[in-house]
């Protein structure tokens, strides 16, 4: 645990197009770098250190050379490896967005006759509704360019190596009332047998816990902690939430428009929590290792397509994850 600050920041750079994380001791943080700085008797530059490019003003540009669509750029890395998340804006096409509507609503069909009005996700879907729209968006160029950008190569661009997804999903708004997940960080904090001291040696390994959420609709669901999943629990956040399993809202028998401010304060409660804005056709990708939560609002129409990022090391990981050695099912408690 710590205050916030983080006792041993982490820059990175890239070694033959893998992300490589240097441990740095002492290096002012939030990546106080800058080209032609130095560190470890090196030009920042000769590390090849993402460099913030320029900002780019739409405001000054003819409207006919405003570009549409979406293209990796080194901000994307940036923004990844700092924040944990980054969104690519615009990445779906018109027409793939218009036919991954579709599948997603015959996908709320079957959502809804399964788990009742209430429902907040179909996963995997795969297993349930026919899924080439799911597929063709996995082969965009775009997209693969950028996840091999961030991530590096050794990126299974489609499916597990067995070809049966077991997580593609889409998250989708419930009929009636607001329904709010716990915060948490996936594994450590809702998987109830996991060794969670093997989840954080393994918390800065690139290769597992991306996790993506690529919104058909509009979609202001997702809140997170920037930074977050470079860190334990700041003493705040452990304050917040000291036991396991971390409790979601109590709605009880509130009516709707109570039952949303509730859980909007309790969004609201988490020390730096900010909320992931996300347009149609927008991909954020993250690491599910940062502190985040999925608020579902009844009246917004919500199809969020939920996914991971599969590699060798996380296929082996979800196979058969860490358990506890003396085979404890209660949830472990980082705080103690
Ligand atoms: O609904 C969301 O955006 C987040 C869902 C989530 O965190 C989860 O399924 O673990
Ligand atoms: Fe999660």
């Amino acid at each position: 645990m710590n205050d916030g600050i983080l006792a041993e920041p982490l820059i990175y750079r890239r070694q033959n197009g893998t992300p490589h994380l240097l441990i740095n001791k002492g290096y002012p943080f939030p990546f106080a770098y800058k080209t032609g700085s130095s560190y470890a008797g090196k030009q920042v530059s000769e590390l090849g250190l993402a460099v913030l490019p320029e900002k780019v003003s739409h405001l000054d540009q003819p409207q006919e050379n405003i570009q549409m669509g979406f293209k990796v750029t080194d901000q994307h890395v940036d923004e990844y490896y700092r924040n944990g998340f980054t969104i690519f804006r615009e990445l779906i096409p018109a027409s793939l967005l218009s036919d991954l509507r579709e599948m997603a609503d015959q996908g709320l069909t079957v959502a809804r006759e399964l788990n009742g009005p209430q429902a907040q996700r179909l996963q995997p879907i795969i297993k349930h509704i026919e899924c080439k729209p799911y597929f063709d968006l996995l082969e965009l160029q775009s997209l693969r360019d950028a996840v091999e950008l961030i991530l590096g190569e050794g990126i299974y661009h489609d499916r597990p190596p067995n070809g049966d997804d077991p997580v593609a999903g889409i998250l989708y708004h419930p009929q009636q009332k607001p329904w709010c997940t716990q915060w948490h960080r996936d594994w450590r904090d809702n998987v109830a047998d996991l060794d969670i001291n093997v989840w954080k040696e393994r918390q800065l390994d690139w290769r597992i816990f991306n996790q993506v959420n690529c919104a058909l609709y509009e979609d202001h669901c997702t809140w997170v902690v920037p930074g977050s999943h470079l860190r334990d629990d700041t003493r705040a956040e452990a304050k917040r939430f000291p036991d396991r399993p971390i409790p979601r809202p109590d709605f009880g028998e509130l009516e709707a428009a109570e039952a949303e401010l509730q859980g909007l304060a309790y969004c609201r409660s988490m020390p730096g929590a900010v909320q992931a804005q996300l347009n149609a056709g927008d991909y954020m990708l993250y690491r599910n290792s940062l502190w985040h939560l999925g608020n579902y609002c009844h009246y917004k129409k919500r199809a969020t397509i939920h996914d991971g990022i599969w590699t060798e090391s996380f296929w082996k990981w979800f196979q058969e994850h860490p358990k506890q050695p003396d085979g404890k099912k209660e949830m472990m408690n980082p705080n103690r």
